[in-house]
């Protein structure tokens, strides 16, 4: 596609008066299938517009964003946790945008569009918890974890994997989520403890149930989405979904403030808001709950009214001050405890 492209352009080059095809600069942050569908499936359908992508965990994104502020390389910023978005809104770097599509976005889309006067719009939801390997637990004769509580078991010792919250979106939900279940020291108080079960933090939030599924560890701390998208793929992961309750993402968009294509933006993110372009994908393995009211969400998907769902604070959690020092905190009594 991209060769026959450039070979046109090539020839366009020589005809007088011919148009140059559109570049699109994209940040996708959710996983790299569903991100490289949602390029070839634009691209096909769009012709005129190369899609330049990189895919980025949504703190990474969020980070290059804001390094970018002065010259802006990127257009526009699809998918990761809204949190970030949130933040580079307030930041101010992103644009107001309100799509013509907002009208068939479910309210929670909309909702997040409104929080951040419409600097950035839902765009999949999913609730947070946690994958094992089966196979290993049975091994190991431990029962599964099904509450937050039973992650500082003993017995669960170097069986843990998180990401870390400041490159990873679902790391950083996990920590928001935990403050507005316990308090904020409790919660500190809890992350420490369970950092004796921990082997790693990785740098992207799927990471650790890839490697549950795989046997390298007995557990992932991840959207319920990323371990069914596991289970589906026919690894021996089961899906939990903690007693005490737990908090969820508004996976996000945004375009970016001062961006070099603005057009080309808004035709991607107009068209990655329809029924049509959602309802595709669980072809590539995503299990989240699609933004538009009339796609269909993904029978596997795991059902939000029967998952204890905290009221997340996607204001509080997304202010870019409160967001700061949470991440500076967990750096400061978390990150620097040594993996044992
Ligand atoms: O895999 C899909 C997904 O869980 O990935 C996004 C995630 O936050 C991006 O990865 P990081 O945790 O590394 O930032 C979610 O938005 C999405 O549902």
């Amino acid at each position: 596609m991209k060769a026959l492209k450039l070979a046109l352009l090539g020839s366009l080059v020589a005809m007088p008066g011919a148009a140059f095809a559109d570049e699109l600069n994209l940040i996708c942050s959710a996983d790299v299938v569903i991100c490289e569908k949602l390029v070839n499936e634009f691209e096909a359908s769009h012709s005129d517009i190369d899609v330049n992508m990189i895919r980025l965990s949504s703190g990474e994104a969020y980070a290059k964003v804001r390094a970018e502020a002065r010259n802006p390389q990127t257009d526009l910023w699809w998918g990761g946790t809204g949190d970030p978005h949130l933040q580079a809104g307030q930041d101010g770097l992103s644009a107001q945008y309100k799509s013509p599509m907002l009208d068939q976005l479910q309210d929670w889309a909309k909702g997040q569009a409104e929080v951040s006067d419409y600097h950035t719009v839902g765009v999949y939801s999913g609730a947070l918890g946690w994958g094992y390997n089966k196979e290993i637990f049975e091994k190991k004769g431990i029962e599964p974890p099904k509450c937050w509580a039973d992650l500082l078991d003993p017995a669960l010792k170097g069986e843990i994997q998180i990401a870390d919250p400041n490159s990873s979106g679902t790391a950083y939900t996990a920590l928001a989520t935990l403050v507005q279940l316990m308090g904020e020291d409790e919660a500190f108080d809890f992350l420490k403890k369970m950092h004796a079960n921990v082997s790693q933090y990785t740098k992207s939030g799927s990471a650790p149930v890839k490697a549950a599924a795989r046997g390298e560890t007995g557990l992932g701390i991840v959207f319920q989405h990323d371990a069914v998208s596991q289970a589906v793929a026919g690894f021996p992961v089961g899906v939990v979904a903690p007693c005490e309750g737990t908090g969820y993402e508004i996976g996000s968009m945004s375009l970016i403030e001062g961006a070099q294509n603005p057009e080309a933006a808004k035709t991607f993110y107009d068209w990655v808001l329809t029924a049509e372009v959602q309802s595709l994908m669980p072809e590539a393995g995503s299990f989240q709950i699609p933004s538009n009211a009339n796609a269909t969400p993904p029978k596997e998907a795991p059902d939000l009214s029967t998952i204890k769902l905290i009221d997340y604070d996607f204001a509080e959690y997304g202010n870019a001050d409160r967001r700061k020092a949470l991440l500076a905190r967990w750096d400061e009594e978390v990150g620097s405890l040594p993996i044992q």
